[in-house]
């Protein structure tokens, strides 16, 4: 054994050993409970960093405690390998998107290796391709044939100069990101997927979540946002037509006093003769900070009690939702509260507060619940009660029908871009649109396409691609041109990790024996999209009879950021940190200015290279410091003292085997029988560590006081020199478990040493070791309270609290209350966990 920690030459060593033993390989093993853990696949752009370090440092921990603990684990990775980033630099730097994506892959792949991540490999999924891509083809068929995926024109960014489509990405204040032309908007015929059939079982089941953050629960609730009301009939005025409103609030029926229909609604040309006014409200459709309207001269009936209402145009009402139009009630919903006073429309109040007075005139609406007044017969009625009665007169009266609507809307899936997945789609004059039969799978991305960011899709261009023989009729055809989304990649991938490469992609005894994911773990920036649409995906999946579960992942682990300081000096602008020594620019000397703790950023450069850690300091140090510095669902600020202080610990941890290793190898650890008192604190202390440690992880995985406990441990045995045999075997046993325990954090370091005490096998094989409650109970000492430096109080707490823990015991303490209530507190000072000192004003 090395007399110094040569962590390079051990990570290197390891990392070799494990792959050529196929360590991390796994099959189904029905005598085993499977356990399935996922860290979100990454976006292959060049480089790893940081934050995906702590995603998959976080994986890895609970892959390799749960293997330990008995489980047959599921820990794989892949790339999501379709996407922009890849045709811009084709764009600019003339590389194929294919060869950049696939030199990304294995650069990061070498970089991931380097983490000593327990991933099965043969598993790998690379989403572009066309093995991977063939089955989004499938599944669009599948769709297609149900009547789930179907085509409608929607608008989207055009540049007139470079007669492109833009992806919202590539628009930059409005302007294209490459010639800086102002962006329009372009009516085209596209593909969405009706993901709006399941709203209420995606809604539904937001509730059987019940191991995801709520905060990630409320955001997808809030997304589908079903909201029930009614929708009315309010005739027009001379006119054959009717306005159909949609509302949430029948209560107000009373209450309109004009009425609002969307720029785009299909009466809103008929009404207004003024076109140009009307493209200008148009262009303020997305400004909620604005109120715009038109006056049409036309006036609807209120259906209910015959009022006249002058119908309007205006900004804030959106076609997309509802039925475009609403019945205005300015004196209970604050943007027709604005809109009127704008105007000067009526207010007239149909609600009141139940015990307080409502002053007139209003200054704002009166949004909330009460009391229905000027209401004809329904007057008197608490608005809730007057909701559904209202809503019943209205079916009654055959004047509308209560119905449900949903924010969320079809996903639309056609990107006007290269680098995706062809949608397998044919259309011919003569039989239309025609989808790629199944066995002519997969539609092949060309690669033989020139790509320079102007004009229509590439795919065009290339004739083998674009003509194509109509596979109804035989006659000349076109090929779909526009390509996937790339969320759909992501909305499945899981499922395919659950078979090997070169198995079929659903395998369905793999995909039951797998299948859901237990534990997924990725960024909140995931909150919404991708993890709304991978649950889509599944009940479509689940609904084809391919997989037989409801949800994709049982329990889910948002990390927080890793954020760090930010530095700029006034003459070079953001430095990097290592561009700053005591607080000065190296460059020229100034004082420069510290920003605050924020998301690193490559445009603030407050970022640190994962590689140049793992250089200085190695995995496992960067890995514990990552582990250490937040729990995981918690913000993390990058320090460098920190990463120095868990090198320092792994550092202790060999310097206390090396001291020790000659006879650790030879000493069997026996734990019965223990007299000597020494060797009875030291095996107490173990299994309280194992107690601790697993616990912590047991209970949301809090890594960073689990390591805090195998520091504390450390501490304790640093300078321990055992003088007789049962100190010497208890003290072997001892290593031997914190070596198990601190394995899941830095594995390198605990297998070497693992060799070094003696012992055989990979310590990944080994079970995660128990504790004996008895054992484990935690010391007991006595604490002693001073109020002005006289003894009031002893209590007897548990060792090793924190000062926080014992000033507040000391605080809560009934005698000790005696002595300080109604006095002012001027100190309290905490000695060494045994001592609390309170000064109080006398
Ligand atoms: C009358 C009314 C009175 C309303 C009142 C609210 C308060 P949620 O809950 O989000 O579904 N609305 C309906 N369609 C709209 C559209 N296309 N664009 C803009 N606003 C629209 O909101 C439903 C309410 O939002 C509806 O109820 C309607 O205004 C408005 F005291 O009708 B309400
Ligand atoms: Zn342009």
């Amino acid at each position: 054994m090395e007399q110094n920690y040569d962590f390079k030459e051990i990570e290197k060593k390891w990392q070799k050993i494990w792959h050529k033993n196929r360590l991390f390989d796994v099959n189904e093993q029905s005598t085993k409970q499977k356990f399935y853990c996922l860290e979100m696949f990454p976006y292959p752009s060049g480089k790893i960093h940081i934050g995906h370090v702590r995603n998959y440092a976080i994986g890895d921990v609970i892959a390799r405690y749960k293997r330990m603990k008995g489980f047959s684990v599921l820990h794989p990775m892949g790339w999501d390998a379709f996407g922009l980033p890849a045709e811009n630099a084709a764009i600019k730097h003339g590389v194929h998107p294919a060869k950049w994506t696939y030199e990304n892959i294995d650069y990061m792949k070498k970089q991931l290796m380097r983490l000593g991540l327990t991933y099965d490999w043969r598993r790998e999924v690379t989403t572009c391709s066309p093995d991977y891509y063939k089955w989004n083809q499938w599944i669009f068929l599948k769709l297609y044939e149900k009547g789930l995926a179907y085509k409608k024109s929607s608008s989207v960014n055009w540049c007139p100069s470079c007669g492109t489509v833009l992806a919202n990405e590539q628009v930059i204040d409005g302007a294209c990101w490459r010639c800086e032309t102002q962006v329009e908007q372009k009516e085209l015929e596209q593909w969405f997927l009706k993901i709006t059939e399941y709203a209420d079982e995606l809604l539904d089941y937001c509730d059987r979540l019940t191991s995801w953050p709520e905060r990630v629960l409320t955001m997808q609730r809030n997304w589908i946002g079903k909201s029930e009301g009614v929708e009315v009939d309010f005739p027009i005025e001379g006119m054959n037509a009717r306005l159909r409103i949609f509302t949430t609030r029948p209560d107000t029926i009373f209450g309109v006093t004009f009425m609002c229909i969307a720029p785009d609604h299909p009466l809103a040309e008929t009404l207004c003769d003024d076109k140009e006014a009307l493209k200008k409200i148009k262009l303020l459709q997305r400004e909620p900070e604005i109120k715009e309207g038109i006056f049409t001269g036309k006036y609807a009936l209120n259906p209910i009690n015959g009022e006249k209402l002058p119908v309007w145009i205006a900004n804030f009402v959106l076609m997309e939702y509802g039925t475009g139009a609403i019945m205005s009630v300015p004196a209970h919903d604050q943007r027709d509260f604005e809109f009127a006073i704008k105007y000067g429309l009526p207010i007239k109040t149909v609600i009141i507060p139940q015990n307080k007075k409502l002053s007139e005139p209003l200054t704002e609406a009166y949004e909330e619940d009460g009391i229905m007044i000027n209401s004809g017969a329904f007057s008197g009625l608490p608005s809730k009660e007057g909701k559904k009665a209202v809503s019943d007169y209205i079916e009654e009266k055959r004047l509308g029908k209560k119905t449900v609507n949903y924010r969320l809307r079809d996903w639309g899936i056609s990107r006007q871009r290269y680098w995706g997945t062809p949608i397998p789609v044919i259309y011919c004059d003569k039989c239309g649109i025609v989808p790629v039969p199944e066995e002519d799978l997969p539609v092949i991305l060309p690669e033989n396409v020139s790509l320079t960011g102007k004009g229509e899709s590439p795919l065009k261009y290339v004739d083998e691609f674009y003509k194509v023989k109509c596979p109804r009729c035989g006659a000349d055809a076109r090929r779909e041109t526009d390509t996937m989304d790339t969320f759909i990649d992501s909305s499945w991938y899981f499922v395919r990790y659950c078979s090997l490469k070169d198995e079929e992609a659903f395998h369905r005894e793999k995909i039951k024996y797998w299948m859901p994911v237990d534990q997924y773990i990725g960024g909140i920036e995931h909150a919404v999209l991708h993890l709304l649409y991978a649950r889509f995906f599944v009940k479509v999946l689940r609904d084809l009879g391919i997989v037989n579960f409801d949800e994709p992942f049982d329990r889910l682990l948002t990390q927080g950021m890793v954020c760090m300081e930010s530095y700029r000096c006034p003459e070079h602008d953001w430095l990097f940190p290592k561009e700053v020594k005591d607080e000065k620019c190296i460059y020229c000397d100034k004082p420069v200015h510290k920003g605050r703790v924020e998301k690193m950023s490559k445009s603030k450069k407050n970022i640190v290279d994962p590689d140049e850690m793992i250089e200085t300091y190695g995995t496992d140090t960067v890995r514990v410091f990552t582990l250490f510095a937040a729990p995981p669902e918690k913000d993390l600020e990058w320090s460098s003292q920190g990463v120095e202080g868990a090198h320092r610990f792994l550092k202790r941890v060999y310097a206390v085997v090396y001291k020790n290793y000659k006879w650790l190898c030879e000493t069997m650890p026996v734990t019965k029988s223990v007299s000597d008192y020494i060797a009875y604190e030291l095996l107490s202390l173990t299994h309280r560590t194992i107690k601790r440690v697993t616990l912590d992880i047991e209970k949301e995985y809090q890594f960073n006081t689990a390591i805090a406990r195998l520091m504390e441990f450390i501490n304790e045995v640093y300078s321990f020199e055992p003088e007789n045999d049962q100190q010497r075997s208890v003290f072997k046993f001892a290593m031997k478990n914190f070596l198990i325990l601190l394995s899941p954090f830095a594995p390198h370091i605990a297998e070497e040493l693992w060799i070094a005490i003696g012992e055989k096998g990979f310590i990944l094989n080994e079970p995660w070791p128990d504790y004996d409650e008895e054992l484990a109970k935690e010391q007991m000492i006595e604490l002693v309270v001073q109020v002005n430096g006289k003894v009031r109080s002893k209590i007897m707490i548990s060792q090793g609290l924190s000062d926080e823990d014992i000033v507040k015991i000391a605080l809560n303490d009934e005698k000790v209350k005696q002595w300080i209530d109604n006095k002012e507190i001027l100190k309290v000072i905490p000695v060494k966990g045994k001592l609390v000192n309170i000064v109080v004003k006398s």
